[in-house]
């Protein structure tokens, strides 16, 4: 006979029974063999009973409970009926606003379970990177603010110490909860507080971060009072499965060795962990069963690297079976030892929702969708994505140099790693959620000679920085720095902006540092980093999507051949930049004045600029090149003497200097435009024109304009940008103002 987990019965039963109401999953027979390889098996040969899929008519028991203390007096039947009521609100909500999805569905009765148990916001709760706490928001006292997730003004899609006392610690980042939970255990104790309950719940995938290993080797030592819950669900990576050279396994041994516990051990009944757990209790008030219950564990566990580290490990468990979480958490709560504890829970991430749990990515983040099919409406984006771009060239430039790999950190998806995956499964390394790792590891790979591109998300690269330092800059090493998601991100709010890097990267000796303003630039800039093998490289570029061939003629002036755009990117000089408009609006893609001499080529339009004040340069990094464009235009547009010259630098490491020079012997003001923080690209400038002796007369005005020193939350990229004061009018505005033509207060733009 087949086995088939109780998890996967009961999701089919759920599956089954979606349209009608909610019987409670039969229970487990409690010693069935299980295996991580049978369970996803069972998992991919479910044939749903729908579509239309639907959820109950009402959620009676949801609707009475607002916070964790109403749930306090329901019975293991309620408290049943309450995740199914919670799961399908969720399901409901996301469809409506999109967001991460499917983790939240995995952890629907987990989060019941320890609401039940424990007394938050007294006992913490952390949950790591946490975009699996919509269920725990839901029962906290957010669910009516669910219509304004990851909206401006609206509920965050990750835990936030300011946004409820119930989110004990901010995250977005992964593999900090061990950390936090026990730092929060040991100044309890310390503080000598009542009660001392921290749990960090933390899932395979986030216990991949070394950071998580730092903290468990900590608190073996240290002996704290905490429990990790480990959510083993299978799924590591963004989206799992991506062909790597390590095939399409998770990106993680101690997925694997967390899985052969499973092989060989079967799924355990409580009763059995009632017995193991005597030995979280004093002597004396263990039970005459010691010798049977050793017999007992030491045959379902083994000895487990968390043992290893000083852990009481319980586990492996259903963590979709509210009957044996409850118990086991409560005698864990009520046990007085200080030993940590590690809680091994097997769950299904999307679990409840078939189509999420068909589905390759298992529907990790959505946009909004159809409930009955799990269909996501997503309009056709007008131009590839700079990610997809990004991977082509990267595709074009590999084909051409067999020395080419690429390494991800858990991010397949978000870097393009799955399409240069799909093409050269050999050459491409996800290596976990390890960004310290990866970059040391492209490190010793330079060494020996191949190109590797190190593709990580800006935010996510703050991780290895002390790598990049180290490892890469100092051995002047070329490792090639791909940081997608530079700038502000839109709806994942201020963990995930990529607005530091320009600066953090800015000031390490050896880089080379460049960020295209269009489609056409990022091939050319991914073929240039290709190319140039004389140390580390730093291509960082925004979340979004390119401009498309007509844009690219009409705003940027490009003369493409045939309307179309280059099949293929070309290098680019290291440090030069280009100068893209001239005054009076002439586009200057094919008449480049030279570094020096042809300055007069480009001044003096007509009657515009005859006077210094009236000649206003905008120098833009990046793709606020288009905004830097458009202000330009309509700038001059108000005032008939102004003479607007675009810029775009390419590079912030090497600056073109000499095109900087002839900028200031042009024009009496400078703008800088980036999207980075401030110690960034406008810095670099201005400490050059300081240097240079540029400022020394008093005549010469300069601004940067950078995203201002705040955290945005989530929003839409263009609300951010809006907020930061960096698009194409806030130029419009600085121009004018700077030129005497328009009078506000200096911040008020
Ligand atoms: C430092 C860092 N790197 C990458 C990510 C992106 N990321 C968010 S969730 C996730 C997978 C987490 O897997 P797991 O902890 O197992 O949770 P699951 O999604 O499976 O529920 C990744 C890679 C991150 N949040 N933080």
């Amino acid at each position: 006979m087949k086995f088939i987990s109780p998890a996967v019965a009961i999701a089919a039963a759920a599956a089954a029974s979606t349209t009608t109401a909610f019987t409670t999953p039969s229970r487990r027979t409690p010693t069935s063999p299980s295996s991580t390889t049978q369970l996803f098996e069972a998992i991919n040969r479910i044939t749903p009973t729908g579509p239309p899929f639907s959820g109950p008519s009402s959620k009676p028991i949801l609707d009475s409970v607002q916070y964790p203390h109403d749930m306090k007096r329901l019975d293991m039947r309620e408290l049943q009926q309450l995740a199914h009521e919670l799961r399908w609100e969720i399901i409901e909500s996301v469809s409506k606003t999109g967001g991460h999805f499917s983790s939240s569905l995995g952890v629907t009765e987990l989060t019941v379970a320890l609401h039940y148990v424990f007394d938050m916001p007294e006992d913490d709760i952390i949950w790591d990177v946490a975009h699996q706490c919509y269920p725990h928001k839901m029962l906290t006292g957010r669910r009516d603010r669910f219509p304004t997730l990851r909206q401006l003004d609206g509920l965050s899609g990750f835990c936030k110490r300011k946004e409820s006392k119930y989110d004990s610690f901010g995250a977005g980042h992964s593999s900090t909860s061990i950390s936090a939970a026990q730092g929060m255990s040991v100044a309890k104790s310390i503080l000598n507080k009542r009660k001392n309950n921290c749990i960090a719940v933390i899932g395979d995938g986030a216990i991949t971060g070394g950071m998580a290993y730092e903290a468990m080797n900590n608190a073996g030592y240290l002996s704290s009072r905490m429990i990790v819950v480990l959510n083993d669900n299978g799924q590591v990576s963004l989206p799992t499965g991506t062909q790597t050279a390590g095939g399409v396994r998770p990106a993680s041994q101690l997925s694997a060795y967390t899985s052969n516990l499973l092989v060989s051990k079967p799924f355990q009944d409580f009763r059995d962990f009632a017995k193991g757990l005597n030995k979280l209790f004093p002597e004396n008030v263990q039970d005459v069963n010691k010798r049977i219950d050793e017999y007992a564990r030491g045959l379902v566990t083994g000895g487990t690297i968390f043992e290893e580290l000083g852990f009481f490990y319980v586990g492996p468990i259903d963590g979709h079976d509210l009957e044996s979480m409850v118990p086991i958490l409560e005698k864990l709560r009520d046990s007085d030892s200080t030993k940590p504890v590690l809680l091994h829970i097997k769950t299904v991430k999307g679990y409840g929702y078939p189509p999420a749990m068909a589905a390759s990515d298992r529907m990790h983040g959505v946009g909004k969708f159809d409930i009955a099919t799990g269909q996501q409406f997503k309009g056709k984006a007008a131009a590839p994505s700079f990610t997809s771009i990004f991977a082509n060239a990267m595709i074009d430039a590999a084909t051409e140099d067999r020395a080419i790999v690429g390494i991800t950190a858990a991010m397949p998806g978000g870097t393009g790693m799955d399409i240069f995956g799909r093409r050269f499964p050999k050459r491409t390394f996800d290596v976990g959620i390890a960004e310290q790792h990866a970059v040391t590891f492209a490190a010793g790979m330079a060494c020996e000679g191949l190109k590797p591109f190190c593709c990580i998300y800006s935010t996510f690269m703050q991780r290895g920085y002390d790598q990049v330092v180290h490892d890469v800059a100092i051995q002047n090493l070329p490792v090639r720095m791909i940081l997608d998601r530079a700038g502000v991100v839109g709806n994942d709010g201020p963990t995930h902006h990529g607005c530091y890097d320009l600066a953090y990267m800015g000031c390490i000796p050896n880089l080379t540092i460049m960020s295209p303003s269009d489609e056409i630039e990022l091939r050319n800039m991914v073929m240039t980093c290709a190319e140039f093998d004389d140390g580390p490289t730093v291509l960082r570029y925004p979340r979004g999507v390119g401009y498309g061939a007509e844009k690219l003629q009409k705003l940027f002036g490009y003369e493409l051949e045939n309307g179309e755009i280059p099949a293929k990117g070309v290098p680019i000089e290291i440090g030069k930049g280009r100068i893209i408009r001239l005054p009076g609006g002439v586009r200057a893609m094919s008449e480049q004045p030279t570094a020096n001499g042809s300055t007069d080529s480009y001044l003096g339009a007509g009657s515009r600029g005859r006077k210094r004040e009236d000649c206003v340069a905008v120098l833009s990094l990046g793709t606020r090149l288009s905004e830097a464009l458009v202000a330009a235009d309509e700038a001059e547009e108000m005032d008939p003497d102004l003479a607007v010259t675009v810029a775009d630098a390419r590079f912030m490491k090497p600056l073109d200097v000499d095109l900087i020079r002839e900028l200031v012997k042009n024009n009496g003001i400078i703008i800088t435009v980036e999207e980075g923080s401030i110690g960034g690209f406008g810095d670099h400038v201005l400490h050059f024109l300081s240097l240079d002796g540029a400022l020394d007369d008093g005549k010469l005005k300069f601004r940067p304009m950078v995203l201002p020193d705040t955290y945005f939350e989530a929003a839409t990229q263009y609300e951010q940008y809006e907020m930061a004061g960096l698009n194409s009018h806030h130029i419009r505005g600085t121009i004018l103002r700077l030129a005497q033509k328009i009078k506000v207060p200096v911040l008020s733009e």
